[in-house]
């Protein structure tokens, strides 16, 4: 089995559509791993899917996207659904990145981080990350330094997502400047 496509796939349904998937995540995203097996047998490539498939990709993967617990799976980060994934608010780090395309930065500074389609806005918790998530929209990325410490401290909740990944709500460009490379 591919474990890219796996892993595409599954945060496809996580993520995004767990209804094309006969899903239902419960408040905190989770859903049993023999649901999501059951909805992906349906699917064409996945007939002969079994539980081990989906723990060995986990484990393969470079990017902690999923986790599981007590025979559910959820997606870590990512979600685009209407219904808001509960997140325990936490302390962040006190410096984020935010890697983004340069066409977008003339807005961001204007208006903040938005989420966008998402739920939440994404941030890295070092460059290099932050420099391969703005590669997704940029060959050359803008990398932006949160101030995550005095955002928190003035209200501003923060979320853990995967290993690196923070999430937040709107960020307000006072928070925001241009990371400068050396
Ligand atoms: C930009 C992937 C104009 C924002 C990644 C970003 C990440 C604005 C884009 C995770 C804006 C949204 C999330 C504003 C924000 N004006 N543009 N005011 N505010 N934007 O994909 O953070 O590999 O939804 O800068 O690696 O790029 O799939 O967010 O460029 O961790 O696991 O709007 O998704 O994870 O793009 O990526 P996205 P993101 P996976």
């Amino acid at each position: 089995m591919n474990y890219i496509e796996l892993s595409k796939e599954i945060s496809y349904a996580l993520r995004h559509a767990p209804h094309e998937y006969g899903l239902e995540l419960d408040a905190e995203g989770w859903v049993g791993i023999e649901q999501l097996i059951d909805g992906f047998k349906e699917k064409k490539g996945y007939k002969g899917i079994l539980e081990g498939d989906i723990i060995n990709m986990i484990e393969a993967s470079k990017k902690k996207r999923h986790e599981c617990f007590d025979g559910k799976i959820r997606a870590l980060y990512g979600h685009s659904l209407e219904k808001k994934i509960v997140k325990d608010a936490k302390i962040p780090p006190a410096v984020l990145y935010h890697g983004t395309a340069k066409r977008f930065i003339e807005s961001i500074m204007e208006q903040g981080i938005l989420a966008q389609k998402r739920q939440y806005v994404h941030f890295s918790e070092d460059i290099e990350t932050a420099i391969i998530v703005g590669n997704r929209h940029d060959a050359t990325p803008v990398i932006l330094k949160v101030d995550a410490r005095s955002a928190h401290a003035d209200g501003i909740l923060f979320f853990h997502g995967g290993e690196k990944i923070w999430l937040s709500e709107l960020i307000p460009p006072q928070y925001l400047e241009i990371n400068e490379a050396d």
